[in-house]
């Protein structure tokens, strides 16, 4: 421990604290702006200056360290003066079209001029030139917003393990970008957005997709049917002001009967699905000697990083296609074959945490004999600006219930999908039953639950010890495929998710600030979220899921069986 006065106030702190963390003890706030924390430390952008007493220059606090008897102060003259200056100089050189920008109102930069008071800028610099990249289906880079503040690069290569993006050119020249400047669509890029929920302004966002949707709701003709992934209600209510981790399922549903769709589902209904086909693919691999570890195939910017990193592993891969596509392809088929509807007239929305599925929905492989399974796909904060759009008072929304009839079911199974080991979890509630014929009343397992990066179990079932892993963040995902390589473990399942936290920190999710992530851990949070709707659901197991078991007897028949397979399982590409 070291003593120093911040302030006039005497703080104790471990020795290897920064001054900003040290200052933070002390309830003492410095403005940040490059700084992520964990992420990104690298004093880049100048706002965090702070005075230390013998110093002769001011010192960036999210990186200098404290020492015993040091004496700082962060509030003076000097202090104010330069990080005006500094964000002014940022200002100079980016493009201020605050009114249309995607950010505005949740921009770190625009709160941190407005704290500091700039009215105007003293100053017009260069102009990086406006270079639009939206050539993917999911994110859009626009260079005339980026800060340079790195961000992006060190999330994308240290804890996605990628490195997609990085600094390109000297001088006024320097860029962030894809190598060789190409576009987004033309790398390797997995598409997760960890990059967008990284970027403090507007230079990284998803491919818009809400005017589509509005196009569909307005056609008459069109029979639109919503469908909203598990960790969606974990986050849509910090759009309205409520806090990380409230659950607003009721709401959220009110609100998307309100916009005009004409269905309202669960995605849960088809994560349920993914579980009777997923676990009767592990149990025939276990029995028959199939390819093992199987690995989870529900995260589409995991596979996408095991198609362009790991081609030895894709054997590995469960076939089954996601909940999402599953969802859309069971309502393409027996949802319209019931309701007496020509596919072609249903449009499938999908609403996701995730950029990734923008991207998934439109694989060649993801049709049922040349239909989509899954039309469009909007983001949660898209989907929070078209309730702004429609002038929906969110708040004031009663709770209202899904859509109840053919696919309205859902267990606690397939709400934990959305967060780290809850496909794992999932799929051992089930696994767990079928093996040992009979049922069990403690249903969770807790050795897969919280938010390290890869978590271990062994679980007995049937007699037999069955090995899992599961990992979030693609960094981990390639040390546990690294150590299956190497020998050093024999798993039976991996679960992989691509974004840490699993799908509550999808790329796709509310925007939180670098300062509220210093202070709340948004994955357990949102967790919680999770947990919570399950305990709450008094059916917790997927193969209980009653329109679950009426579609197998009245249309597909038995999990994996061949009408199964043409729907619902799929193929990757090396
Ligand atoms: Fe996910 Fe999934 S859990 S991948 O994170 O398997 O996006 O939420 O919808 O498809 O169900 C995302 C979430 C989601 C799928 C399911
Ligand atoms: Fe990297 Fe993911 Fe962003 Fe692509 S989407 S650049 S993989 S962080």
């Amino acid at each position: 421990k070291v003593t120093l006065t911040i302030d006039n106030i005497k703080v104790e702190v471990p020795k290897d604290y920064t001054i900003l963390q040290a200052a933070k003890l002390a309830g003492i706030d410095i403005p940040t702006l490059c700084y992520l924390k964990d992420i990104n430390e690298i004093g880049a952008c100048r706002v965090c200056l702070v005075e230390v007493e013998g110093a002769r220059a001011l010192q960036a606090s999210c990186v200098h360290p404290v020492a015993e008897g040091m004496v700082v102060k962060t509030n003076t003259k000097k202090v104010r003066d330069a990080r005006k200056s500094n964000v002014e100089l940022i200002l100079s050189n980016h493009n201020r079209e605050c009114l249309t920008c995607v950010r505005n109102k949740n921009c770190e930069l625009q709160n941190i001029a407005d704290e500091l008071g700039i009215s105007e800028i003293p100053f017009e610099g260069e102009k990086t030139e406006t270079v639009i990249d939206d050539q993917s289906y999911s994110i859009v880079r626009d260079q005339s917003k980026c800060i340079l503040c790195g961000r992006c690069v060190n999330v994308c290569k240290n804890v996605q393990g990628i490195g997609i993006l990085d600094f390109v050119n000297r001088g006024f020249e320097t860029r962030v970008a894809p190598a060789f400047e190409k576009s987004m669509a033309d790398v390797p890029c997995i598409y997760c957005g960890q990059c967008i929920t990284a970027c403090p302004v507007g230079a990284l966002k998803e491919k818009d997709d809400i005017d589509k949707v509005w196009d569909v709701l307005d056609n008459p003709d069109v029979h639109v049917v919503v469908q909203t992934a598990p960790a969606v209600r974990a986050a849509l209510g910090e759009e309205f002001g409520l806090p990380i981790g409230t659950r607003v399922t009721g709401k959220m549903v009110a609100a998307l009967k309100r916009l005009g769709f004409d269905k309202v589902y669960d995605t849960d209904f088809a994560a349920d699905l993914t579980i009777m086909e997923e676990g009767t693919e592990l149990l025939g691999r276990i029995q028959n000697g199939g390819k093992l570890p199987m690995i989870t195939s529900c995260s589409p910017g995991w596979i996408r990083f095991c198609e362009f990193n790991y081609p030895e592993f894709l054997d590995n891969l469960s076939t089954c296609k996601s909940p999402q596509q599953m969802m859309g392809a069971i309502i393409k088929s027996y949802y319209a074959q019931k309701n007496d509807i020509d596919p072609k007239n249903i449009c499938v929305v999908s609403i996701m945490p995730c950029t990734s599925k923008k991207t998934e929905s439109q694989r060649n492989e993801m049709n049922v004999n040349g239909i989509r399974d899954v039309d469009i796909v909007l983001t949660t904060r898209e989907l929070a600006k078209m309730i702004k759009q429609a002038r929906i008072k969110f708040l004031e929304l009663e709770d209202e219930k899904y859509d109840q009839d053919l696919l309205g079911d859902y267990t606690g199974a397939g709400v934990i999908f959305g967060v780290t080991g809850g496909v794992m979890e999932a799929a051992l509630r089930t696994v767990a039953e079928v093996l040992e014929g009979k049922s069990f009343e403690n249903v969770e397992y807790e050795a897969v639950r919280g938010v390290e990066g890869v978590k271990e179990a062994t679980v007995v079932l049937g007699g037999k010890e069955i090995k899992v892993a599961v990992a979030h963040g693609t960094a981990n995902a390639a040390k546990v495929l690294d150590m299956v390589k190497a020998g050093e473990k024999d798993y039976h399942f991996i679960e992989v998710m691509a974004c840490p936290g699993g799908c509550v920190c999808g790329g796709g999710q509310p925007h939180v600030s670098a300062k509220t992530k210093m202070d709340i851990d948004v994955k357990a949070e949102r967790a919680k979220a999770l947990y919570e709707e399950d305990e709450l659901l008094t059916i917790r197991k997927s193969h209980e899921n009653p329109q679950i078991k009426k579609l197998y007897e009245d249309f597909l028949g038995k999990p994996n069986s061949h009408k199964a397979h043409e729907l619902l399982h799929t193929h990757y590409a090396a």
